[in-house]
């Protein structure tokens, strides 16, 4: 049995089990609940992942995988799906739409850990804030493009991303700035692997 490194909270491990509902492996993983925090690095994660991050997998025969980006590409491998298009501009899209998300992804876990601290740079914090919304407007250009490609990873990680606004930055308000988005979204968010992986404490 595969062994996934997993927390409910975190929006790069729902982009490895939104995939894994996806392509119906649920019965073949174990997932191992591992707290992964920038200030606590986790010994018994860094024993198979010495960066101490989720998502982290653990195949049968000990061969261990990371980041989301490489777990997500082998599950679809393994199960034959069609998350990563295999040739042409679809592909391409994919994963640029996939580095999108997890690149806006990154610069809202770096905003969360400075607006946490005692006394946040605020010039940080403005940029990390300009970006996301210059993101969102983009994002939202692109709805229609969303809607008419085939599903694949790149939708997956931009509805995380997405999802993790709603969970970390509620006070943003994005659906305003950016309506179409917002529209894919709401059916997005219906698939059952996404209802199946909302971020909760916990
Ligand atoms: N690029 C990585 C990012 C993973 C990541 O940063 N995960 C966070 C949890 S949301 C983590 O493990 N943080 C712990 C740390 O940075 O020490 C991926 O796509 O898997």
């Amino acid at each position: 049995m595969m062994k996934l490194h997993w927390s409910p909270r975190s929006p790069y491990v729902r982009k490895v089990t939104v995939c894994i509902h996806e392509l119906g492996l649920l019965p073949k993983l174990e997932l191992v609940r591992s707290v992964a925090a920038m200030l606590s690095p986790n010994e018994r994660l860094m024993e198979d992942n010495p960066l101490s991050k989720i998502p982290t997998l653990k195949l049968d025969n000990g061969f261990v995988l990371f980041d989301s980006a490489v777990i997500c590409e082998y599950l679809d491998d393994v199960a034959q799906g069609s998350l990563f298009p295999k040739t042409g501009s679809d592909r391409w899209q994919a994963l640029r739409w996939q580095a999108f998300g997890d690149g806006l992804l990154d610069a809202l876990i770096l905003w969360r850990n400075e607006r946490e601290r005692e006394a946040p740079m605020q010039p940080l914090t403005s940029a990390f804030e300009l970006k996301t919304r210059a993101s969102l407007n983009q994002l939202d250009d692109e709805a229609q493009a969303l809607i008419e490609l085939p599903f694949s990873i790149g939708h997956i990680t931009v509805g995380c991303a997405l999802g993790y606004l709603d969970y970390r930055f509620g006070t943003l308000a994005w659906r305003k700035s950016a309506p179409r988005l917002a529209e894919w979204y709401t059916d997005l968010s219906k698939r059952p692997s996404f209802a199946a992986t909302e971020p909760v404490d916990g």
